[in-house]
């Protein structure tokens, strides 16, 4: 794990009384790809984002015009079984991340310019909203450097532009435009370049008007399906969290502490 003062390939910025953290991949001279390090920094920021009761959406980017993240750093990749840091161990840690990213309960944002491709490709579709300027650039490179995503890459792609698309992404490893990638449903918007950073304010301020609960838990049941036993985990930890708010929630637990029967009588069945 890193701290804070330790961010090195990773920028993480929070807007002063607003509620949007944004986490912006800083390797620009690689096309934003990621080494074990970069994705130990997104972990750090993204538990922040989590911990910090001001944040109320997150946005995920890419340092620079021409990238948001082009995947696992090919030079650190070791034949030990995954991408390689300073502590020599190899690692795909980035399969944690997307998870992170999956139950955070709040919203995610990527904002992308450039080229999101490979690993890069796969963490703007576990981010639950992606807005694209219009020099974006999608695809899958994988199969062309030996490289697959068996997991959220394979499985939520499917169900964001559906089977027959996700095997042309993932067999012939072509790269898209935003336009295509919008007209499959990869993305919900494209805007010029120049107005991606306002057009992802505009909707990270709409979703800050909305309810933060409506939102959490929304999030959750749009993922249970498809998380299986941890999708349902997550949905029943917010039914958990709302019920220990509630007076009949607290009548069993004050009942406890008194020592005394709990007496549920005057909260309803209701149909
Ligand atoms: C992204 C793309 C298409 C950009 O092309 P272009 O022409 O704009 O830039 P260029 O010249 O290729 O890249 C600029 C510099 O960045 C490095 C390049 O090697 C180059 O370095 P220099 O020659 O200037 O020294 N660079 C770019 N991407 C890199 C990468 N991923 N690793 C290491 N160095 C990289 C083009 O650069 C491209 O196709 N990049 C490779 C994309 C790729 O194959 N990514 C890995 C996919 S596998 C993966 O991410 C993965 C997974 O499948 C499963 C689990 C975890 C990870």
């Amino acid at each position: 794990t890193v701290a804070k003062e330790e961010l090195r390939e990773v920028k993480y910025e929070k807007s002063e009384g607003e509620g949007i953290a944004r986490i912006t991949i800083d390797r620009p001279e690689k096309r934003n790809a990621f080494t074990p390090r970069t994705v130990m920094e997104m972990t750090w920021c993204f538990a922040d984002a989590r911990e910090d009761p001001a944040v109320g959406v997150v946005v995920l980017r890419g340092e620079g015009p021409l990238a948001f993240c082009s995947g696992g750093d090919q030079s650190v990749r070791s034949a030990a079984g995954g991408y390689v840091g300073a502590d020599g161990i190899p690692r795909l840690n980035v399969l944690d991340l997307q998870m992170q990213i999956r139950r955070l309960p709040k919203p995610v944002i990527a904002s992308v310019a450039g080229y999101a491709v490979g690993g890069g490709h796969i963490l703007h579709m576990v981010c639950d909203l992606t807005i694209a300027a219009d020099n974006a650039v999608f695809g899958q490179t994988g199969p062309k450097v030996g490289s697959f995503d068996a997991g959220y890459g394979s499985t939520q792609m499917a169900r964001l532009i559906g089977q027959k698309r996700a095997h042309e992404m993932w067999f012939l490893a072509r790269l898209y435009d935003a336009q295509t990638a919008l007209s499959w449903g990869l993305v919900n918007t494209v805007v010029p370049l120049d107005q991606l950073e306002d057009e992802t304010l505009v909707w990270c301020r709409e979703i800050l008007r909305n309810s933060p609960t409506a939102l959490r838990v929304l999030k959750s049941a749009l993922n249970a399906a498809e998380d299986g036993q941890a999708g349902i985990q997550q949905l029943g930890g917010d039914a958990t969290l709302l019920f220990y708010q509630s007076e009949e929630g607290n009548e069993g637990r004050q009942a406890y502490m008194d020592k005394r029967a709990p007496d549920f009588s005057r909260f309803k069945r209701l149909p």
